[in-house]
């Protein structure tokens, strides 16, 4: 076997596709745990986005700031336009805060290539 992956990680991570316990991987099987994936990748990021809402707090208060979003992108190392522009086009209601459903619209949108290089890439 290549190296980076082991036996076991291999095994999990079939027996986590392969939520019918059958050994057998299906086009249905990969769709599901692919949408899983990406869901559950939306939702860490969103927690990830949304910093405290006090300090005494470890949670934040469940909608994106601008400076939020901003801050998370620099931080990714994303220039400072480029997460503006990410920014104005999540926020669809305009009110100056992404709840997780305009944020789960937006990641998912965004995940597809052509809208992000159309974001970031001047024509
Ligand atoms: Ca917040
Ligand atoms: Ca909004």
């Amino acid at each position: 076997m290549d190296a980076g992956f082991d036996q076991t990680a291999v095994e999990n991570l079939f027996a986590e596709i392969d939520t019918s316990g059958s050994r057998r991987i299906t086009i249905a099987k990969f769709d599901l745990f692919a949408v899983v994936q990406t869901i559950t990748a939306v939702r860490n990021e969103f927690m990830k986005m949304d910093a405290p809402a006090s300090s005494s707090s470890r949670r934040g208060d469940r909608q994106i700031t601008k400076k939020e979003f901003v801050q998370f992108f620099l931080a990714q190392g994303v220039s400072k336009q480029a997460s503006v522009a990410l920014w104005s086009h999540a926020d669809t209601n305009e009110n100056s805060k992404i709840n997780f459903t305009e944020f789960k619209t937006w990641a998912l949108e965004i995940l597809e290539a052509p809208v992000l290089e159309s974001l970031l890439i001047p024509q």
